[in-house]
C-alpha cells in the first residue's frame, strides 16, 4: 500500500471506532477500564443502564444539562461524584472497580438509598456488574 491507501485505513478505522463509541456512549481500553459518557436530561439518564463485568475499572463521565442537580451512588462499590451529586449544567466523574456481581438502580436524588424507587425527579441509572 501507498502512504496515501494507509493513511486512508487509518481514518476510516478511526471513523467505525469513533461511530461505535457515538452509538453506545461506551468506549473499553486495552487496560480494562470501561467507559460511559451518560448525559442527564428531562430528569432521565442516557444512557440510563451500564453493564460492565466483575473485575472491569468503571469510569462514568456525567453531564448534567437540567437545571437541578442529579445525586449518583453505588455503596456497593464505595462510588460517588464530588459532593454527591452532579451540579446543575455541569459535569461529574465517578470511577470504581466492580469487585462483585451486582444490579442496582445509582441514582438517588430521593435519599441515600440507592434501592429506594422514589426518588423525586423519577430517574433511574440502572448499574449492571456481571460475573466475568
Ligand atoms: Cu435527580
Amino acid at each position: 500500500m501507498n502512504q496515501i491507501t494507509i493513511a486512508s485505513v487509518i481514518v476510516a478505522i478511526g471513523l467505525i471506532a469513533g461511530a461505535y463509541i457515538a452509538a453506545n456512549g461506551t468506549s473499553m481500553s486495552g487496560d480494562g477500564t470501561k467507559t460511559f459518557n451518560i448525559v442527564m436530561e428531562n430528569n432521565r439518564y442516557n444512557p440510563s443502564e451500564i453493564v460492565a463485568s466483575v473485575g472491569d475499572r468503571v469510569v462514568i463521565n456525567f453531564e448534567n444539562r437540567d437545571p437541578v442537580s442529579h445525586g449518583v451512588n453505588l455503596p456497593e462499590f464505595n462510588a460517588t461524584v464530588p459532593n454527591g451529586h452532579v451540579p446543575a449544567g455541569g459535569t461529574a466523574r465517578m470511577e470504581f472497580v466492580a469487585t462483585r456481581p451486582i444490579s442496582t438502580d445509582a441514582a438517588v436524588c430521593g435519599g441515600a438509598n440507592p434501592s429506594d424507587k422514589t426518588d423525586d425527579h423519577g430517574e433511574e441509572l440502572v448499574v449492571r456488574i456481571l460475573e466475568a
